[in-house]
Parts: structure tokens; sequence; C-alpha cells
């Protein structure tokens, strides 16, 4: 369900509206339309009376109502400043058995990546987890995580960023020669055997962010392409989301499309050994083929690093 202010916005996200014609729309009275326009002007919402009615002339670049107006209406807008890490919040709402939840932060004191690992998020980025409830086994949930890359990736290259995906799930720019990672997702769930409870997308775009503030090998959309309006992108990533949603080979095929990964030769470094050779095919459920000197091995996570092109 929409907040009042949230309401309101939408009616005005088309072009002016007037009071009266509002205040029937939202069957409440006239003085409660003033009343929610005027709190939305204290949240940094610009609405000015024009002589066609209210009119919407700025929005806070992020912010909950914001963001939620720029996503699709499933879902339902949780916005923090400072959060320790997204993914941990979403966790609780997903206990709780919500669906649908997005945690969007400005910065986390305590972003995580894979295996533990830290993920650099100051001020200025997006953080965000999606929590969902698919109906999929656990060994299925890599497709999930494919969608995101996908996702990712496209909602980057309509900036006119060319950007691809390196196996498993790292977005990375290609700029000055070299790749640099600017967005990377963990994704975690809990499930039976043959069912996943609840599944977090959590998704890390370096946005608005210096080079700076984050480790070597990252690179920012600020860096390459300049500063974003991040709600329209959380927004965006979400539409994505949704549409390749149930279209598995559509998602698969678009991933190979962009990966930057096949084809090339690479060392996949799995727990107890590595692999070396060349990266010529992704199964099903995403698991990189490598052709080496003894045959074909399929891995199925790991840390891969890009050697040379074959
Ligand atoms: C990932 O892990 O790439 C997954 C990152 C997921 C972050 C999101 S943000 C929202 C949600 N909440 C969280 O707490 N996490 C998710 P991995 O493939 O393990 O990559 C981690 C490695 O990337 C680190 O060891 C660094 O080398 C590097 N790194 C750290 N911060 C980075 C950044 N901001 N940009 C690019 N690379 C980074």
């Amino acid at each position: 369900m929409d907040t009042p202010g949230l309401e309101v916005l939408r009616e005005l996200a088309d072009g002016p509206v007037g009071g009266p014609e509002m205040a029937v729309d939202l069957g409440i009275s006239r003085e409660a339309v003033w009343k929610r326009i005027e709190s939305l002007r204290a949240e940094g919402f610009r609405i000015e009376g024009t002589s066609s009615g209210y009119e919407l002339q700025g929005i806070p670049e992020y912010d909950e109502l914001g963001v939620a107006l720029a996503a699709p209406r499933e879902f339902t807008i949780v916005y923090r400043d400072v959060v320790g890490s997204t993914n941990e919040v979403a966790r609780e709402y997903a206990g709780e058995g919500e669906s649908g939840i997005v945690v969007v932060a400005d910065e986390q004191t305590g972003g995580r990546g894979r295996l533990g690992r830290e993920w650099s998020s100051p001020s200025g980025g997006i953080w965000m987890s999606v929590v969902m409830r698919p109906a999929m086994s656990p060994s299925e949930v890599s497709v999930v995580t494919h969608t995101a890359s996908v996702a990712v990736t496209e909602t980057v290259r309509e900036l006119g960023v060319e950007v691809g995906i390196k196996w498993p799930n790292d977005v990375l720019v290609r700029y000055e020669g070299e790749d640099a990672k600017v967005a990377g997702i963990l994704t975690e769930f809990e499930g039976e055997a043959d069912q996943v409870n609840w599944a977090i997308i959590g998704i890390g775009l370096n946005a608005n962010v210096s080079v700076s503030e984050l480790p070597a090998g990252a690179t920012s959309l600020l860096e390459v392409s300049g500063p974003v309006t991040r709600r329209c992108l959380v927004g965006d990533i979400l539409r994505k989301l949704t549409e390749y949603r149930d279209e598995r080979e559509a998602v698969l095929a678009r991933w190979k499309e962009y990966s930057l990964t096949l084809g090339e030769r690479v060392r996949v470094e799995l727990d107890d050994r590595e692999v070396e050779g060349e990266a010529i095919d992704v199964t099903e459920s995403g698991a990189l083929v490598v052709k080496t000197s003894d045959g074909e091995e399929v891995v199925h996570s790991g840390d891969c690093y890009h050697l040379q092109s074959a």
C-alpha cells in the first residue's frame, strides 16, 4: 500500500493536478491534500502551485519516497542513510515473512562481499538488497544472481558506459585499457532441500563515489561518466529484475552476450585447487566450463582471474 505522500507523488508524476481534482482522486479533503503537499515540501520535494494546479518540479536525489516513485509499484522501499549492511537489514524482513522489500542505503559501514570479504560502501553509492521468495530450489538460485548482473549491466549500458560481466557476477567497465569493477552482487538465501524460503539479492554499484574512496581495481560511474540520479537507476534495475523474472533462457543468453570471461584464458581459484584454461561456456545453472589441457572442467564457484585472450 502506498503511503499518503507517495499517493500524492503518483498523482503528480504525469504533470500538474489541481487540488480539488486530487482530493476527489484520493478520496480526501482539499485541506488534507494541502497538508500532504506541505509535508512533501518539508521533505525536500519542490511542488509549485501553478495555474494548472500543483506541479512537481524537483525530487530529492535519494530518499525513500523518491526511490519509491521511480520503482515499480510492487516493491516497497525501505531507505536508510546509513546501515551496517543492507543485506543484514533485508534478512530481518525476510525472517518476518516479507517479500518485495528493497532496502536501500546511502552508506554502509559493514558492507559485505562474497566469502566474508569487505565491500567498500561510502556515501554516494547504490547499496541495495531485494527480498524475494522465488519458487525454486536452492540449486537454481544462481539464476537470480545472473538476473541481477544482467539487470545492472543493462542499466549501466543505458548510460552509455560499456560494461560487461566477469564470471561469476562482477560487473566491470573497460576503462583506459583496464577492466575495473563497478558493481558486485551478493545473493544469500535460506531454504529446504527443494524449495527456497527466501532469497536476498544484494547489489553494490559504485555510483556517485570518488575512486579515491574505493579499493584498487575498482571504479565508479562518477569517474567514468559523471554523476547519476541514483533513484532512477534503482528503479531501472528493479524494473529489469521484474521483466526478466521467469525468463531463464533470456537471462542466460544475455548473460553470455555480456560476458567478458567467455573466450578468455582464465585461472579459477577453488577452495582446494586451481583450474586454468580457456573459458568456453556457461551451463544452465551458471557454472563455468573451462577447457584445460586435461579436458573440460565445470566449476561452480570460485574466484576467476582473466589471464589473457585465448
Ligand atoms: C561482491 O563480492 O562483489 C559482492 C558485493 C555485494 C555488495 C552489496 S552492497 C548491498 C549489499 N549489502 C552488502 O553488505 N553487500 C551487498 P566479491 O566478489 O567477494 O568482491 C569483493 C572484493 O571486491 C573485495 O575483496 C575487494 O577486493 C573488492 N571491492 C570491495 N569493495 C568494492 C567496491 N565498492 N567496488 C569494487 N570492488 C570492491
